[in-house]
């Protein structure tokens, strides 16, 4: 047999475990294999959204290596806006406006400073995994969402009120932030990151090659005033993490105990660790002066073994993800190399850090259910949902079964398992991950499409599918393609997300602006349309109010640095305008209300047309203007 007819034959197999059975194993030969998916799809339809109807659901996705954060509608499943974040957005200016930049750079640490200084000043890329809401009372509040960097060890902040990054912070000491997690009671104080990888405290080149000296560092980030409020020093590694809906812990998993430096060192021991952090003890330890100091102003703590800040519960083998159940009674945590996944009670964790059992007592079930456990979802009706990365099934469980199981009885605690394509990483419910799951949908994000899609050459897209899981039987409804790399998602009901129309002008992020205006003598920074010149820098305010920008012109000399600074007056949703000088790299976004501004040198001689890079008008293209550059 060729390759295709393996596809084809594997096609079939798949739209036989998803029911639409006969019409596919017959049509197998002519090209057929899109019939069972549109028959599938047919068959449920609650997916569907109307075109002018609205979702249900604002889905927030990490954009992966690709640095931003996305909007999607569930069901839908349809993009709807991308947040720049880490990365460089020639749309928006992100990374090139004043606004952005500052966002940027303000909290960097000064070794990153220095070495960014002649590179651009900071890093244009980004790799977000990990996306969470901030929580009151253990649901989401729509204030905030954090989001980490892994490739430059950051953590941003996202507005919810504008849907606009407002804080990025450097943190000290560890390396490569990956999972991350806000406490869910009583309110979001601490956004939890672990530093992924271990590396010598401090990092400055005087330990290089003895791994025997690296350290993981756990972080505890004030979420409102975006600083590292304290650290933990950890035995092994970190890699996920979940907060507790009682706000007293968090649970790491580490999948290299050995302390590794190689492949083969990493996966050695069959049993790794979940470390448990004891927010209270912590705390009073950071009072009592129990810490020392290495990068930034930090306390940092030993919380490695023996620690009465830390305790390391035995799992197998490298755990992945880790997810508190909605009731908040257990901890889960993904046996990724074992087929099992660890159940920690969460009501057992005081008396483990009173030494009265052994932190292994805490787990209460531990269920096998196919290679490969890397995340499990919930949906508030007892049961869990595990991604088998190596078995491309979601596998659903009763918890409760798995419980009495472990206990003893012979119960299976298996529900059902169901195809995924292909090899799902991180999987959700809506309102999953809060102590208001719904049990309605679960996506599962699959790190591979392969033959799902019409070939895009060697790079294909990722595979976020849709599933419902309202009835019995789960029911996938929708493939979506989605581009590096959403790791992870969370899906929030709407009547949570009420983001603003336009821009509001008492905003205090206009503050360094309006300052700025009025030391150089505008009134009216709403309706300025000057020019300011200090120096060899020359400040150009004008405002714009489709289809024209305030200034026809303006002249500077070669060599000067300008700083163009609009204030986009149109009042109206979705009247976005746009600022773009053409041949000097230069664009940047003005939505409604909103002021940004741009600074760049004038080297090029000549006319250059500014203009408006966001149709908004019938005579948008008409929306522009010159800036003469006189030669020096
Ligand atoms: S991790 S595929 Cu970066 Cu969230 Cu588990
Ligand atoms: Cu303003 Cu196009």
């Amino acid at each position: 047999m060729t390759d295709n007819s393996e596809k084809i034959a594997d096609v079939s197999r798949r739209s036989l475990l998803r029911g639409s059975a006969v019409a596919a194993g017959l049509g197998v030969v002519s090209g057929a294999s899109l019939m069972p998916l549109s028959s599938a799809r047919a068959a449920t339809g609650k997916n569907e959204v109307a075109p002018g109807d609205l979702d249900e659901y604002y889905g927030f996705w990490s954009g992966g290596q690709s640095g931003e954060l996305r909007i999607l509608g569930v069901p839908s499943m349809r993009e709807l806006i991308r947040i720049p974040v880490f990365n460089r957005c020639s749309a928006t200016g992100w990374g090139q406006t004043n606004e952005s930049v500052k966002i940027l750079t303000e909290n960097m640490l000064p070794k990153e400073k220095e070495f960014w200084k002649d590179k651009g000043g900071f890093p244009s890329n980004g790799d977000t995994h990990h996306p969470h809401m901030s929580f009151t009372n253990g649901t989401y509040d729509g204030r905030y969402i954090w989001v980490n960097d892994k490739a430059n060890t950051r953590v941003a902040r996202v507005r919810c009120d504008i849907m606009k990054v407002d804080k990025i912070i450097s943190i000290p000491n560890a390396a490569d932030i990956h999972g991350l997690r806000p406490q869910k009671f009583p309110k979001t104080k601490y956004i939890f990151a672990n530093g992924e990888h271990r590396v010598p405290l401090p990092n400055d080149g005087s330990v290089l090659d003895d791994p025997t000296q690296y350290h993981a560092v756990f972080t505890a980030i004030d979420g409102e005033k975006m600083e590292v409020a304290w650290q933990v020093i950890v035995d092994g590694n970190l890699d996920n993490v979940d907060a507790d809906y009682q706000g007293k812990y968090a649970i790491s998993s580490c999948y290299n105990s050995e302390e590794g430096v190689t492949l083969a060192e990493m996966t050695a021991n069959e049993q790794d660790w979940a470390v448990v952090f004891d927010i209270a003890a912590i705390e009073a330890g950071v009072a009592a002066g129990d810490f020392k100091k290495y990068e930034g102003d930090v306390p940092v703590l030993d919380g490695r073994k023996g620690s009465r800040y830390t305790r390391y519960i035995p799992i197998s083998n490298s755990p992945h993800g880790v997810n508190a159940s909605p009731d908040g009674k257990y901890m889960m945590v993904n046996g990724k190399l074992s087929p099992t996944v660890s159940v920690i009670e969460m009501a057992k964790l005081p008396d483990v850090f009173a030494d009265k059992i052994k932190p292994r007592d805490a787990v209460v079930a531990e269920p096998e259910l196919g290679l490969g456990p890397l995340h499990t979802a919930f949906d508030g009706r007892g049961n869990a949902y595990t991604t088998l990365f190596l078995d491309s099934q979601i596998c659903k469980w009763d918890i409760d079964k798995a419980i009495r199981k472990f206990a003893g009885e012979d119960v299976d605690p298996i529900v059902e398992k169901l195809d995924v394509h292909y090899q799902p990483g991180h999987n959700h419910t809506s309102m999953g991950e809060t102590n208001k799951a719904d049990g309605k949908w679960l996506i599962s994000l699959n790190k591979f499409s392969k033959d799902r899609y019409i070939n895009v050459g060697p790079l294909k897209p990722e595979n976020d599918q849709l599933i419902d899981i309202s009835g019995d039987k789960m029911k996938l409804v929708h493939d979506g393609p989605t581009f590096a790399e959403p790791h992870d998602c969370i899906i929030v009901h709407r009547s949570i997300v009420n983001p603003n129309q336009t821009y509001d002008r008492e905003d205090p992020m206009f503050d360094a602006i309006k300052a700025q205006a009025k030391a150089d003598g505008i009134e009216d920074l709403d309706y300025a349309e000057d020019v300011v010149r200090d120096g060899n820098k020359v400040r150009v305010y004008m405002y714009s109010s489709a289809p024209t920008f305030s200034l026809e012109k303006f002249t500077v000399k070669q060599g000067d640095e300008v700083t163009v600074i609009i204030t986009n007056i149109d009042d109206v949703d979705d009247l976005t305008h746009g600022f773009t000088i053409s041949n000097y790299g230069v664009a940047m976004e003005i939505g409604p209300q909103q002021t940004a501004s741009v600074t760049f040198k004038a080297d090029m001689p000549g006319v250059h047309w500014f203009y408006c890079q966001w149709f908004c008008h019938a005579l948008h293209m008409e929306m522009r203007g010159r800036m003469l550059v006189e030669p020096a």
